[in-house]
């Protein structure tokens, strides 16, 4: 059975892109793979969060994938702190990623842009992703379009290290969805929804009310030509909703614009195929958020078992580079 991991940051509400680029592809994953899902709460970290809300962000995250149909009996969910084996690869892999390496990445570039005092852990971000990766010796990774160069580093780091020290990680491959890999800002169809940028009327977040739903597809920037068609380049607003619609409804964006003429019917549908998607899970939620220490225990399960796969990979590696094993 193929084993499958991803990661998650607790660094704010989530928004459409995640759930389509990532965490509806984690539910159906789950079916039919041995999947591990872990909110990669080191990783926050690397922003300027009040604890407080890091560690309510972290909790509700998790709340959040349980709503959305993360099955503690069909997989392992847990936080990435409570495996301490992903903090101890990540040095032992930092020795081997060069410099250059995580120059190159572009979220690096885009994160630390004009911050005066870029945080060392923002730099070295993607070694921890290749830890909390090849840990769980992961064949899939399913992920949105962005993380793309982050899988690239973490099999060149794989793959360099198996031919210095010997077959020690599987090299794994990113899956991304067809439809939905790069949901875009409603505001500015340019660059992708985003949790950390500021943009109220561009993001829909999963536990949106439906009026607010409404509100923001209405005022979704478009286009003057009246013509609907799927165009992501001369387009791009009306792409950006045709896209939406195709994941909800599992379609073709192309297909679907060849039934529309007129952008105020597009975006009536598009509001009432999100609204119908998010149901469920916003019901669900309720139920979670109400019940913490459930939550806790399902995360202290996920741990135990997240551990257990962790710890045997680490040891792995330690023994490779030469680390001496405890008597
Ligand atoms: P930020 O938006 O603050 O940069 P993020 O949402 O990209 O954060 P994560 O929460 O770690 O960062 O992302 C979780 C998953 O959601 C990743 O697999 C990522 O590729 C995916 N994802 C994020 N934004 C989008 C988007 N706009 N479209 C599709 N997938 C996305
Ligand atoms: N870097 C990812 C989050 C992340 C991740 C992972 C994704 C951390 N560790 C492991 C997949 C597998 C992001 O910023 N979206």
């Amino acid at each position: 059975m193929a084993r499958v991991l991803s990661g998650i940051q607790p660094s704010g509400d989530l928004h459409l892109g995640n759930y389509f680029g990532a965490v509806r592809n984690w539910v159906s994953d789950q079916e039919r793979t041995d999947a591990f899902f872990c909110v990669v709460d080191l990783h926050a970290l690397t922003q300027s969060l009040d604890p407080e809300d890091l560690r309510r962000q972290s909790l509700d995250l998790a709340c959040v994938l349980l709503a959305a149909g993360i099955d503690p009996e069909k997989c392992t969910l847990f936080l990435q702190s409570h495996v301490p084996s992903h903090q101890q690869l990540a040095w032992i892999l930092e020795c081997s990623a060069t410099f250059g390496e995580l120059k190159r990445m572009t979220q690096f570039k885009d994160k630390a842009g004009d911050q005066e005092a870029v945080r060392v852990g923002l730099f070295t971000y993607p070694v921890l992703m290749a830890a909390d990766i090849l840990l769980y010796d992961a064949n899939e990774v399913p992920v949105g379009d962005d993380q793309r160069q982050h899988l690239e580093l973490t099999r060149e780091i794989a793959n360099r290290f198996n031919n210095r020290y010997g077959q020690t990680f599987v090299v794994p491959t990113a899956t991304i969805p067809k439809v939905g890999a790069r949901v875009m800002d409603l505001q500015h169809p340019e660059r992708k929804m985003s949790k950390s940028v500021n943009s109220p009327l561009g993001t829909i977040g999963i536990l949106d009310k439906p009026v607010e739903i409404e509100k923001k597809i209405k005022k979704a920037v478009t286009d003057n030509d009246g013509i609907v068609s799927f165009d992501v380049e001369a387009k791009p607003g009306l792409a950006n909703l045709l896209t939406l619609f195709g994941a909800c409804l599992g379609e073709d964006p192309e297909e679907i614009s060849k039934r529309y003429e007129r952008y105020g019917d597009l975006k009536k549908d598009v509001a009432e195929a999100l609204i119908e998607s998010l149901r469920p899970l916003q019901e669900r939620y309720q139920t979670f958020s109400a019940d913490i220490p459930e939550v806790l225990r399902i995360l202290h399960h996920g741990a135990l078992k997240a551990r257990e796969v962790a710890e045997v990979t680490y040891q792995r590696a330690a023994d490779a580079v030469g680390l001496v094993s405890e008597a």
